[in-house]
């Protein structure tokens, strides 16, 4: 596979696609070949010739993506510039959503600046800040109001690595959810103190004793929904914000029968922008998990819903998605 794009000059560029394959054509003269060939298995055809005014990026205007990266934003002025450079350049193709709740450090007017540059990016602001849960429900809705088939999740910190997104997508091919796992095979966290490891390690064995869900990481927030997994799912009725946001959808989903499967990651603690964890999140997840217990039935295992395929379920569960959306953005902001 070769990036899209390599050069560090201003480029004219061509671009032609079809079906899984794509070129990206440069003019004569500079330092890349003049013929660039990419697998984009993620993308519908599409042709056109377009102008980069970044060279790192080449303008798609002719047709979305079918994966979506979410990315909810507080205060990541120093970030999103280098993140969305970073997903523009994949090997796979995908369009950025940044949720941005009026980041006081204008990382929403960034959103805006790095959108109207290149069409692969869109900006979703809400008002304030209502919390990571709300931020996603969101995105989840503005998403399902297109054709995107792929819908990940991932912060905008760093802390998840954009090179790891095509492995998702893969593993997606076969699966309805999947989790990005700092805990499968081994231990790969880097920069965390001891106390954050052992609190997200406790947290992670708490979810499976009592839900029974047999993941590794249940609160990891770097994640890829098929398109009908999340249709399943009522968003206005999620009621969890913090880490157990994670944790909810995942139940959600599994709890139906649904695969849910597991990619392991490297997960590195932000090296800039501060941190929004705080005690309430930690509470609001012991409380939770609980709930989803009861949810259940007291079941420790899935209760897939019968006569229906999976596909069918996620349609009849989440079909008004505009008033999910509006329901979502209109709910009053909860304190973290
Ligand atoms: N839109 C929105 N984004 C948020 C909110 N809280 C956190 N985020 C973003 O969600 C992503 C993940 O946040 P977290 O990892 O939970 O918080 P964090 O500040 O990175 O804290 P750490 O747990 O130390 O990594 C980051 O991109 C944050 O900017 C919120 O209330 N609204
Ligand atoms: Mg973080």
């Amino acid at each position: 596979m070769v990036p899209l794009v390599r050069s560090t000059r201003t480029a004219w560029t061509g671009e032609i696609a079809i079906r899984s394959w794509s070129f990206a054509v440069y003019p004569a003269g500079g330092q890349d070949p003049p013929l660039n060939v990419i697998r984009t298995r993620a993308q519908p055809a599409r042709i056109g010739l377009s102008w980069a005014p970044n060279p790192f990026i080449v303008s798609r205007p002719w047709c979305m993506n079918n994966t979506l990266v979410i990315v909810p934003t507080y205060n990541e002025r120093e970030n999103l510039p280098m993140l969305a450079e970073r997903l523009l350049r994949l090997p796979v193709s995908v369009d950025l959503l940044v949720v941005d709740d009026n980041s006081p450090d204008g990382t929403g007017r960034i959103a805006d600046d790095l959108a109207a540059r290149h069409p692969s990016i869109h900006v979703l602001h809400r008002a304030q800040k209502q919390g990571l849960g709300r931020a996603y429900a969101a995105g989840f809705a503005w998403a399902l109001e297109r054709d995107y088939e792929f819908i990940m999740e991932m912060d905008g910190d760093f802390s998840h690595n954009p090179d790891d997104i095509p492995k998702f997508i893969e593993a997606a091919r076969d699966a309805d959810l999947v989790l990005g796992s700092r805990y499968c095979n081994g231990i790969r966290v880097i920069n965390w103190p001891l106390r954050r490891l052992m609190l997200s390690l406790s947290a992670a064995k708490y979810v499976k004793v009592i839900t029974g869900m047999p993941v590794s990481d249940p609160t990891g927030g770097f994640k890829c929904f098929r398109r009908h997994a999340l249709q399943s799912i009522n968003l206005s009725a999620v009621q969890s914000n913090g880490y157990s946001f994670q944790i909810e959808m995942t139940h959600k989903i599994w709890r139906q029968g649904m695969r849910v499967v597991e990619v392991p990651i490297i997960f590195t603690d932000r090296f800039q922008g501060t941190s929004k964890m705080s005690r309430g999140i930690v509470s609001e997840a012991l409380f939770m998990v609980w709930s989803l217990l009861f949810q259940n039935g007291l079941r420790r295992h899935p209760r897939p819903v019968t006569g229906q395929s999976n596909h069918e379920t996620g349609r009849t569960a989440n079909q008004d998605i505009s008033s999910s959306l509006k329901k979502t953005l209109e709910t009053p902001p909860e304190p973290r």
